[in-house]
């Protein structure tokens, strides 16, 4: 991470919060594939405006392209304001990475998407699964006290299979796609870690072995350090320096 005073570098923008594990899948693929861009970390309940104007959801992360670098991303959450192509869901920033990202690492890209496992339909249904259903049991667990319709056990049994199922997975393979830590980890790892946060000892305490492993070596991996530093809040108003984030790596 660089501190670049007064730069005119035109470098995509990426709204970002650390602790949002989208935001954390995203910062993951941007770093490894090799990007670079200008880091503005949010804080959720103050949203720059700037985000807003141009992505009306609000939601992190948020990566910007400036328009010179307007490539097609074949994707249907891609729009454009006058001055960027917007790509605003995390899965979307993901695949820009590692596919249209211009400075991509070529190796480090490629690598990231072969599976020696899974199949590309297995590897979409366990990111979708993730999405779409454990991240709303993964809520409700951490933030129980706002559901006492039911207890925050019965909320970590519904979450259960799906963490059933990856630790079955990794009971064949160290990672999820085979032996290395690849785009489905990163889509994923954010996710479980988040769970394992709400109650650490309870996590361990789970018959999950692979699972663990899985975490524990993925949150003490390099790559995870290199997009977990504490990033100071972005004001558009402030004078401060931007915030560089990533690498410009040569294949
Ligand atoms: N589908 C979106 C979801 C992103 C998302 O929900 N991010 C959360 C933070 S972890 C957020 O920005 N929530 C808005 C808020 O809390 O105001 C993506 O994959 O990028």
């Amino acid at each position: 991470m660089l501190y670049a005073a007064l730069v005119q570098m035109n470098l995509p923008i990426l709204y970002s919060f650390r602790r949002c594990p989208y935001a954390m899948r995203a910062r993951l693929a941007l770093m490894h594939c090799g990007a670079q861009c200008e880091l503005r970390e949010v804080v959720l309940k103050e949203k720059p405006s700037h985000m807003l104007d141009v992505s009306r959801k609000g939601t992190v992360p948020v990566l910007l392209l400036p328009n010179e670098n307007m490539l097609s991303t074949n994707s249907s959450t891609t729009s454009s304001t006058a001055e960027y192509t917007v790509i605003d869901e995390s899965i979307d920033i993901m695949r820009w990475a590692m596919n249209q990202n211009p400075n991509r690492n070529l190796s480090n890209a490629s690598r990231w998407q072969i599976s020696e496992t899974l199949s590309i339909d297995e590897i979409n249904a366990l990111i979708i699964n993730n999405d779409l259903s454990f991240k709303k049991q993964l809520d409700k667990y951490k933030y129980s006290d706002r559901h006492p319709e039911n207890t925050q056990a019965y909320y970590l049994a519904q979450a259960l299979p799906f963490l059933e199922n990856l630790n079955r997975i990794l009971s064949n393979s160290q990672f999820l796609s085979g032996e290395y830590f690849r785009f489905v980890d990163a889509a994923i790892l954010p996710f479980i870690r988040q769970f394992a946060m709400v109650n650490l000892k309870t996590f361990h305490d789970l018959p999950l072995p692979h699972l663990q492993q899985w975490l524990t070596t993925g949150m003490n991996s390099e790559l995870f350090s290199s997009v977990m530093p504490k990033f100071p809040q972005w004001k558009a108003e402030s004078q401060q320096d931007i915030i560089v984030f990533g690498n410009q790596q040569s294949n």
